[in-house]
């Protein structure tokens, strides 16, 4: 098939399934066009010839007081769809591609073109964005007008059904992980590189905004650090990220707390961690936590949305109301004090992890697309 798949090019987890998926589809022989408005993060290097990328380009007007990008990306898409028989059109984070794959769907009709829309919601683009008074009857319109729906978890299935009035049936497809990458990865971890031998590192991966609940993420090592020597490595950029700098500061937690950057080897810091910290006030699936999982971390995290999908109580690590930091650091301490059951939650978060094994989702994927284009022919 010719699939076009539009997406947030930047760290944020939709960008990171949709660029997954499609490089897994790739693999199995269908032709990819990724159209967005810069080379999604995960893409790197356009090596394979099944992979094409289309930029979107929003020229700057001084008239527009805000560029319009849904504009550009609509015609972009019919653009897209004519010269490469495009079968269909996927888009991640309903706002604004669902609304611009609208626009473009209807605009190729008039073209004599059929073109089957999947959108797939991903969250913030439901529960926080999307359910705004200011954007809910845009995004329930284009909600309703896709050809299928997918949600990344039932929680999100859940939120959506009821903040919005949706007439659409809504798949849920979970978010998956490339288990076999990790394993054949295998190298040893420069572990020593960041802390000395007896040191535990926790880490946390965000893209620092306020639902991510970083200031607690630092509260839980503030509360383990007395009792177990550790470093808490901090990955990722986002506006609370120079509030929590400070907060280190004034704690006089420098050297201890590692701010990181963004990174896109992941898995060099995963493979060194003990804990991973995901204490969110909104999570629709926590993709972060299952990429720790895979590589055998243990996850201390609040219950929120979908976390609980992923993260299983008393197995693979422990969940705490948001914001019970008090409850977060009994549990850390409780996993990194015994030996025994932090290597038994290692490899149950491992095992956990398999579950949302990419070649047991990717056909979930194919189904959906096989099944919109026969609908639309008839
Ligand atoms: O976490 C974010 O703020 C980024 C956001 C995104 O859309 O890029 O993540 C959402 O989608 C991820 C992939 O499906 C999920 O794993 C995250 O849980 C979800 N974030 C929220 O619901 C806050």
């Amino acid at each position: 098939m010719n699939i076009a798949i539009v997406c947030y090019p930047t760290f944020g987890g939709s960008g990171v399934v949709a660029t997954e998926l499609g490089l897994a589809l790739s693999k199995k022989g269908h032709y990819i066009h990724f159209i967005t408005y810069n080379l999604p993060v995960r893409l790197e290097a356009l090596r394979d010839p099944n992979i094409n990328f289309h930029e979107v380009n929003v020229p700057d007007y001084p008239l527009f007081k805000y560029q319009p990008y849904e504009l550009a990306l609509s015609s972009r898409l019919v653009d897209v769809v004519k010269s490469y028989q495009i079968d269909i059109l996927h888009v991640h984070y309903a706002i604004p591609h669902a609304y611009a794959a609208y626009m473009a769907k209807k605009m190729l009709i008039d073209m004599g073109i059929q073109i089957p829309i999947v959108t797939t919601l991903h969250g913030t683009d439901i529960t926080l964005v999307g359910s705004h008074p200011f954007y809910r009857p845009a995004v329930a319109f284009s909600i309703n007008h896709s050809d299928r729906v997918t949600a990344v978890s039932e929680s999100l299935k859940e939120d959506t059904l009821r903040l919005f009035e949706i007439k659409k049936n809504i798949h849920v497809i979970p978010n998956f992980i490339d288990i076999e990458k990790i394993k054949s990865e295998g190298k040893p971890c420069e572990r020593s590189l960041l802390a000395s031998k007896e040191e535990k590192i926790l880490s946390h991966i965000s893209n620092f905004r306020p639902l991510k609940r970083i200031l607690d993420v630092i509260a839980i090592f503030e509360g383990v650090l007395p009792k177990v020597k550790s470093k808490l490595m901090m990955i990722g950029e986002g506006p609370d990220k120079q509030k929590a700098i400070q907060y280190v500061k004034e704690k006089g937690l420098e050297g201890k707390v590692l701010f990181l950057g963004n990174s896109n080897e992941i898995e060099k810091i995963l493979c060194y961690s003990d804990l991973f910290l995901l204490p969110s006030e909104k999570e629709s699936f926590g993709l972060s936590a299952l990429e720790a999982m895979a590589h055998g971390v243990p996850v201390i995290s609040s219950n929120a949305g979908g976390i609980s999908e992923v993260n299983i109580q008393g197995k693979t690590g422990y969940l705490s109301e948001i914001g019970d930091t008090t409850d977060m650091i009994k549990n850390a301490l409780k996993l990194l004090k015994d030996e025994k059951l932090h290597k038994t939650f290692k490899k149950q978060a491992q095992t956990q992890a398999e579950i949302f094994s990419i070649d047991k989702i990717v056909g979930k994927y194919e189904s959906i697309y096989v099944n919109a284009v026969e609908s639309i022919q008839y």
